[in-house]
């Protein structure tokens, strides 16, 4: 006994002083209380963090780790777990180490949501294998489309200097069931696989091992030029094949559980296997088979478009699915979650379902590039859950999530923003859950269990993706942000000689007659990528769900909604209701003071008044350009513009596409 309660002391954390109330503690936030005795006859990395934990956090009784004698457990797999209660103690088992970590999590997370843990009796296992983040940050230490500062790692230190977070970032994705990790941006820089970044990337690994966290890269695919010196870089000349062999040994050498590769290959000017006439299985092939041997995988992205075809939201379909059973068994073609991309509403890409003989995985962006950026509220969890109404879970092999972390205090910029971080990791571990429990969840733990607190913030938290839709692009319309760093409106957007898919009116198609993009059989067809009683449904404008209207019709400025409105009206109404939805949130938010810390209060209110502030902005950006084409009044109970539209078109925000912009250049009246 005395061993134990020793045990228990010398892992707690007791003593550390709790840190600023400054969102760096996320949703891992309860105090140490030093109290449990944890027993467990294994010594081992991962185990070991399952006891650090429940000795320092667990306020109950006696807990048990054990491994289980079947192999198998109940058939919960290797991450699965039982948790049991039994009198006043609990045990945990699983058939291996990092089920018990899991397990532990879940019970603190229970503990810390003010449950009694008294009767306890679950059983959870994982429905995906692969749980992965990607990371797109860049050596120099920018983020690709990453709005809470810089990047995490800091390369130029390691590894030699290993900075705290690191440690705190593993630990933050294990209490989610996140499992994996990519380290760096898909348009991934050649250095990555040189043998100094190599070096580096170990010690990450090495860090986040104990935490259940495999490591994977982006590469680039004509590294065995750059880095290797060959003349070419073509998957079917075998001195391409042994160089990758050769690399793929040297980085399981290092690093035994390397996870595999991710590629973003013939995309948006990055090489690939097409630059020498072979397809994109060939290409993933190839490395799948160097990363075979050691049990690796590859990703291949599917994100594909040419400026040569009609309709980009067409190309990924077309490009992939004849190669549907051609990828090794390794291999898990990864589709972004809609056809264009990570637009606030998208119908699901039409690569679910008709690639049976290949794995697929779903690529989410928690990271908000087009809602808002780290400035506005946006829960995506109802955004990710509408993508499951129409491609079941069960359909697809994995998950990935291009992660909102930087190195910010609170690391996603936006307080709330943390919490999709979370419901990332808990949908991947169960996309049954619903928005409101993860969203009630992640409450509880981030900020206070009062239901005073609760009930209204969660509800804003429910409303906030479809408030985004509205004063944004409501009723289907997309992409007609400003040009690259996609924060603000700008439909009128004409750059002389850019992609014509890389503007607004290619999108919008607004003219006299009306606005929307014909996806219609007798438009650019994409309907017909959709299974027959689907693409019937978008077919027709009386079916088609008015959420998805301008993205498949081009529909007339007084056609009858089912509202009664016009096109016109409605449209005017949704961007009413948007602008008015933010300015309520700043309202609730109002009443909350007494249940936050000041300085996170604080922080979230600027960011609600700012987004409120934008609301109004897109709001009159798109319906004063609009009106041009509809030539129509604006219904009663629409505000009348702050901003006149030749003014908004002077407006140029100066960030890149690695910024979130701050107020004071923002359009503000
Ligand atoms: O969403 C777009 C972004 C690019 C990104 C690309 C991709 C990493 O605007 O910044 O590049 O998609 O997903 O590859």
């Amino acid at each position: 006994m005395i061993n134990r309660i020793l045990l228990g002391l010398f892992f707690c954390g007791c003593g550390l002083t709790a840190s600023a109330e400054n969102g760096s503690n996320l949703w891992l936030r309860q105090e140490p209380s030093c109290q449990a005795t944890v027993v467990c006859d294994i010594t081992s990395p991962v185990i070991d963090v399952a006891r650090k934990e429940l000795a320092s956090l667990w306020k109950g009784g006696e807990v048990i780790l054990r491994i289980s004698a079947d192999r198998e457990h109940y058939g919960l797999g290797d991450e699965g777990y039982t948790i049991r209660s039994a009198g006043n103690d609990i045990i945990l088992e699983s058939s291996a180490e990092k089920g018990l970590l899991y397990a532990a999590y879940h019970l603190l997370r229970l503990q810390a949501e003010g449950n009694d843990c008294k009767n306890l009796n679950i059983s959870e296992s994982p429905l995906y294998e692969y749980r992965i983040l990607n990371h797109w940050d860049n050596i120099d230490g920018t983020v690709e489309r990453g709005y809470a500062g810089k990047s995490l790692w800091k390369w130029e230190e390691l590894p030699s200097v290993i900075s705290p977070a690191y440690e705190k970032y593993a630990r933050a994705n294990a209490s989610i069931g996140i499992n994996g990790t990519v380290l760096n941006n898909v348009n991934a820089s050649i250095e990555i696989l040189s043998d100094k970044y190599l070096d580096k990337v170990k010690a990450l690994s090495d860090i986040f091992r104990p935490y259940g966290i495999k490591v994977y890269l982006s590469v680039n695919f004509a590294s065995p030029m750059k880095l290797g010196g060959l003349d070419t870089a073509d998957p079917m000349d075998e001195k391409v094949a042994e160089w990758w062999k050769r690399k793929v040994h040297e980085i399981y050498s290092l690093i035994p559980d390397f996870g595999g590769f991710l590629v973003k290959a013939n995309s948006e000017g990055q090489p690939g296997p097409c630059d020498y006439g072979r397809t994109h299985a060939q290409g993933a092939n190839m490395l799948a088979s160097a990363l075979k041997p050691y049990g690796g995988i590859v990703m291949w992205r599917a994100f594909v478009y040419s400026p040569t075809d009609d309709d980009r939201a067409k190309q990924a379909y077309l490009e992939f699915k004849p190669l549907d059973g051609k990828f090794l068994d390794n291999v898990i073609v990864q589709v972004k979650n809609g056809p264009i991309d990570f637009q606030p509403r998208e119908p699901y890409s039409p690569l679910f379902g008709s690639m049976p003989h290949t794995p697929l995985m779903v690529e989410f962006q928690i990271t908000q590039e087009y809602l808002g950026h780290s400035n506005h509220l946006a829960y995506l969890a109802p955004m990710w859950k509408e993508f499951y109404e129409y491609v079941s879970p069960y359909s697809i092999k994995a998950v990935a999530g291009v992660a909102n972390i930087g190195d910010d205090v609170n690391w996603c910029g936006h307080d709330f923003a943390q919490s999709n971080w979370y419901a990332f990791g808990r949908l991947a571990w169960n996309p049954e859950l619903s928005s409101s429990q993860i969203a009630r969840e992640w409450l509880m733990q981030t900020f206070t269990d009062e239901s005073e607190f609760l009930n209204p913030v969660e509800e804003m938290m429910l409303e906030s993706r479809e408030a985004v839709v509205d004063y944004m692009m409501p009723l289907g319309l997309h992409h007609i942000f400003a040009w690259n760093h996609h924060y603000g409106p700008e439909p009128w957007c004409e750059i002389p000689g850019a992609r014509a898919d890389w503007l607004p009116s290619y999108y919008h198609c607004a003219d006299r007659e009306g606005i929307g993009f014909d996806r219609t059989t007798t438009g650019s067809d994409a309907v017909s990528q959709y299974p027959d009683s689907l693409a019937a449904v978008f077919n027709s404008l009386s079916s088609c769900p008015e959420e998805f209207l301008l993205w498949f019709h081009h529909v007339s400025w007084d056609h009858k909604l089912k509202s009664g409105n016009t096109l016109w009206d409605e449209l005017c109404y949704k961007y009413q209701t948007g602008v008015e939805k933010a300015q309520e949130f700043c309202e609730v938010w109002n009443q909350m003071s007494d249940y936050v810390d000041s300085e996170r209060y604080q922080a979230i209110a600027n960011r609600l008044k700012i987004q409120a502030d934008d609301a109004v902005w897109w709001k009159d950006a798109c319906l004063e350009y609009f009106r041009t084409f509809s030539r129509m009044k604006y219904p009663s109970g629409v505000d009348k513009p702050v901003f006149r539209l030749k003014e908004l078109k002077k407006v140029k925000l100066p960030i890149s596409n690695y910024e979130c912009p701050s107020e004071d250049i923002l359009p503000r009246k």
